[in-house]
């Protein structure tokens, strides 16, 4: 030091004093040595009042230090050539698909940035499924689907004639799929990963239940990964980030995100006033998740290694994303303008830089080196699972077409100029002639390009994506299972929902079904009545149970076991749907035909995980939904925000959701044995939607007719006839208000009206068979016209018809038309009260004395008798004409 030095000079001095002990501690002692040192400075610091802000982020630099790289293992030049070649064909799928139907849509961009990531895994990590092994699992960010299908292409799995088909489904032929989707494509994609959010929460319950089945002993240890490859714009959906805790927790070390970090979504950057990757990195490492950071290229590893100020990480750390962004967009001299030029260190450091090759400074994302060793480390790390966040550019490649535009993602016609600079760019043997037509490019089957990527898959064990659908018929014994349940509970009063969990704790015994049985619950397992099983099957937990639970001498204790079936999710029925997903699928993913039953509060189910059920149907997921303690006026007591009346409602919407509100336990005994029947024994693809209520009262034999059964099933059966009455009604019921309409058909014979009672356990089934005909006899004018089930079962049925039920009135009005005369409506409209069962059904009006109203009513409009016997009924039965409409309230 001198005289001379200002106070900057002498703090600089300082730093970097410091920096080389540290350096010297690192060289001597190791790694283990610095940690300990920095822990014992922060200990002191501390100590002295010196808090230390803290930071869950390293620099922004890359997490692997060149000297630790992994040697990259592949031929550089072949695989540049075959990933040019897949970028071309992914480009021009787009391109051509928008030509052919302007507006059909599709992304360039995406995959664009995306390619080397995808491909690293291609050709060096993701195995396929062979005899011995299932393969890994790989969540393709969906609408990069493109680059996928090129990769395809290239591997002789798809035709030219594919890819023109891109997005042209209803082609006579057949076509792509934009997005990856199972249910359309079910022997090619395995995960629909479109809506955005779903992937990172599916991917960590699917890593986690593929731990369960080890651990369940239904499948061997393989060391299978889960690969997730999303976006960093989808990072922000809840979702993504809703789970990570619990793939720490769980010790997911065969898990593995890799997030494109682009730094743009669809309308513009990420984080354009900061930084996306710093902010996922704090969130990941903070949830204790191990973090690789892929951020610059290789060619960056000398300027980083030649300052010596600290002046390039100081930069890299301040520069913006939206700066990154406009970077992309700048030549050479402006990133030295605009990045190096902040310090005159680092213009010192570029002096010897041309602008072009600042120009051609790369990021992390598009290095293949930097990314196949940052998969290396994520495959090889144990413990917990691994997030690698990768720089990318968006839309790379694309030049003034799109490269790192706002307007990139959206963008899906390349003009004659771009196309050819796209060409010379990735050197894709297409001539001037030809290019305006956006030609598919694949070389000779003998060409090296095609010899080394299929040796590529071969040496990993096959294509994926690829999926199998393992399905074989099970002659399943399942009669048995249910008789029980058929005979009626005498005297004895239950619940559907004591009926239902009464089945699962049998069907959990069963010898042959029992090991497959996977009961799901999000924290309510005690709300109904299923603590039982706690003992029985016993709670999964991977590491046990390290500690005695206070309720150890109790019968029903807390009983964690690595064994247990049940996976109680906690508070998250997001969680436990993306279980439900993961067993519903395992017959296809796995290899076995687990059978879920998710049980949960039934007003958060359709409406609070809707997507994920549409995105269990995509999935082909096939188990059971029980909606538990559902119907407006049936759950007592709670009041607005859990009392359901509309889940049927939202059940009608994917088709592949058979939805049904039996109202006794012989009537559920009957569906769950035809949802295993159809979902296990045949191997159909359905998921069954069942709503238990928690109202107790006698469980009735089921009649002995043999129309009951089908009935049943088919939605509607009478169940019990009118005994006498001068005038006939028919009044239909379902769930816990049957009871109402049997109470009706009491009330209603002092009116002399003799009333059927018919339970209604389905209207969606009545609907979808009833529209099922229609169609048909739309299409077939000049043949017999089919007539729907309902409108056989009431073909002969003379007099008048009220429907009740604890659900909206639209439910039963979808049906209507199929009725012989109209139909009146009864339903719970209008947002529930915590209050009695007798005051919510008098609330909203679906008790037996509005029953024996409406029916009145109908059979006054029908000129049966006069109006002035309704308004006898009203006064009687001490109804007030001028209440409030609930439906308002
Ligand atoms: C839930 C949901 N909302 C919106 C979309 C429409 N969408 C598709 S991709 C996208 C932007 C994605 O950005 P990012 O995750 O960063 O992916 P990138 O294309 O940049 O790799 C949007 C908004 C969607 N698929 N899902
Ligand atoms: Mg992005």
């Amino acid at each position: 030091m001198t005289d001379k030095q200002n106070p900057e000079q002498l703090v600089e001095i300082e730093n970097s004093e410091w920096r080389e002990s540290l350096d010297y501690v690192l060289q001597t002692q190791g790694a283990d040595r610095v940690r300990q040192l920095l822990r014992q400075l922060q200990i002191r610091a501390q100590q002295q009042g010196v808090s230390i802000p803290y930071t869950a982020n390293t620099p922004y630099i890359n997490t692997i230090p060149t000297d630790q790289q992994a040697v990259f293992p592949g031929k550089r030049e072949l695989e540049r050539r075959i990933k040019s070649i897949i970028r071309w064909n992914a480009m021009a799928m787009v391109v051509r698909a928008n030509r052919e139907s302007p507006g059909i849509g599709g992304h360039i961009s995406t995959y664009a940035s995306a390619a080397t990531l995808w491909e690293i895994g291609f050709n060096h990590f993701w195995r396929g499924r062979t005899e011995g092994f299932l393969g890994d699992m790989v969540y393709f960010q969906g609408h990069a689907a493109p680059g996928v299908y090129a990769r395809a292409f290239l591997e002789g799995r798809l035709s030219e004639g594919d890819l023109e088909r891109f997005r042209n489904e209803l082609h006579p032929e057949g076509g792509l799929s934009s997005y990856p989707h199972p249910f359309l494509m079910p022997n090619f994609w395995e995960f629909p990963t479109v809506s955005m959010g779903l992937t990172a929460l599916t991917a960590i319950y699917q890593a986690r239940f593929n731990h369960y089945l080890v651990d369940r002993g239904l499948r061997k240890s393989s060391g299978r990964k889960v690969w997730a490859m999303l976006g960093d714009g989808e990072m922000d959906e809840p979702e993504s980030l809703g789970a990570i805790t619990l793939a720490t927790r769980e010790q997911l070390d065969n898990l593995i995100f890799v997030v494109n970090c682009n730094l743009q979504r669809l309308d513009g950057p990420v984080r354009g006033n900061g930084k996306i990757m710093q902010e996922l990195e704090a969130a990941f490492r903070g949830a204790g998740w191990n973090v690789i950071k892929v951020v610059w290229g290789g060619n960056w590893d000398r300027l980083l290694a030649e300052d010596k100020s600290g002046k390039l990480i100081q930069r890299m750390d301040e520069v913006l994303d939206g700066e990154m962004q406009r970077f992309t967009l700048g030549n050479g001299a402006y990133i030295r303008e605009h990045f190096f030029g902040k310090y005159p260190e680092l213009l010192e450091l570029v002096k010897n830089y041309s602008d072009d090759q600042l120009g051609a400074l790369t990021r992390g994302g598009h290095d293949p080196d930097k990314v196949y060793a940052a998969y290396k480390a994520a495959f090889e790390h144990k413990g917990s699972p691994t997030v690698i966040f990768a720089q990318t550019i968006k839309g790379y490649g694309m030049g003034e077409a799109g490269e790192g535009k706002n307007i990139t993602h959206s963008q899906k016609k390349l003009n004659e100029d771009e196309l050819k600079e796209f060409r010379t760019r990735f050197n894709i043997p297409v001539s001037d002639d030809e290019i305006a037509e956006a030609p598919f490019y694949k070389p000779d089957d003998d060409s090296p390009e095609i010899i080394y990527l299929k040796e590529r898959r071969a040496a990993l064990g096959g294509s994926i994506p690829s999926r199998n659908d393992g399905s074989h018929p099970m002659a399943c014994q399942t009669d048995a299972l249910i008789q029980e349940y058929l005979t009626g509970s005498g005297e004895r009063e239950l619940a559907t929902t004591m009926a239902f969990v009464h089945m699962l704790a049998k069907l959990l015994r069963d010898p042959e079904l029992g090991k497959l049985i996977v009961p799901i619950v999000p924290d309510e397992a005690r709300t109904f009545g299923m603590e039982a099983l706690f003992r029985q099957a016993g709670i999964y937990s991977h590491s046990g149970q390290l500690y005695e639970p206070v309720d150890k001498g109790s019968l029903l204790f807390y009983n964690e076991k690595k064994t247990g079936a049940i996976l109680e999710e906690g508070l998250s029925e997001a969680g436990s749907m993306a279980s439900f997903i993961a067993a519903g699928t395992a017959h296809s993913n796995n290899g076995v035909q687990t059978i879920p039953f998710y049980t949960f509060y039934s007003m958060f189910g359709f409406q609070r995980v809707g997507d994920l059920i549409w995105q269990a149907c995509d999935s082909r997921a096939r188990g059971f939904l029980i909606g538990a303690t559902s119907g407006r006026t049936t759950l007592a007591g709670e009041g607005l925000q859990h009392q359901d009346g509309h889940s049927h409602l939202l059940a009608m919407t994917p088709t592949k959701v058979k939805a049904y509100d039996p109202a006794f336990a012989y009537e559920l005994a009957v569906i769950v044995h035809e949802g295993l029947t159809r979902m296990y024994c045949h191997q159909e693809d359905w998921i069954y939607y069942l709503t238990v209520m928690n109202e107790t009262y006698q469980m009735p034999a089921m009649p002995k007719r043999a129309d009951v059964r089908e009935g049943i099933i088919k939605g509607m059966y009478k169940y019990q006839a009118g005994k006498k009455g001068k005038y006939k009604a028919h009044l239909l019921g379902s769930g816990a208000i049957l009871n109402e309409a049997l109470k009706a058909q009491q009330m209603l014979e002092t009116y002399q009206v003799k009333a059927d009672v018919w339970s209604v356990t389905s209207y969606k089934e009545l609907y979808t068979d009833a529209i099922e005909c229609e169609r048909w006899n739309l299409l077939n004018p000049e043949k017999k016209a089919k007539a729907p089930y309902l409108s056989r079962l009431l073909a002969k049925e003379k007099g008048v018809f009220v429907a009740s039920s604890d659900y909206m009135k639209v439910l039963p009005a979808a049906v209507a038309k199929w009725f012989p005369s109209p139909l009146h409506c009864l339903g719970t409209d209008g947002f529930g009260r915590s209050d009695s069962r007798a005051n919510l059904r008098d609330f909203f009006e679906v008790d037996a004395r509005y029953i024996t109203v409406a029916t009145l009513r109908q059979l006054a409009l029908a000129g049966e008798i006069e109006m002035s016997i309704v308004s006898k009924a009203i006064s009687e039965l001490e109804i007030n004409p001028d209440k409030l409409n609930p439906h308002n309230q």
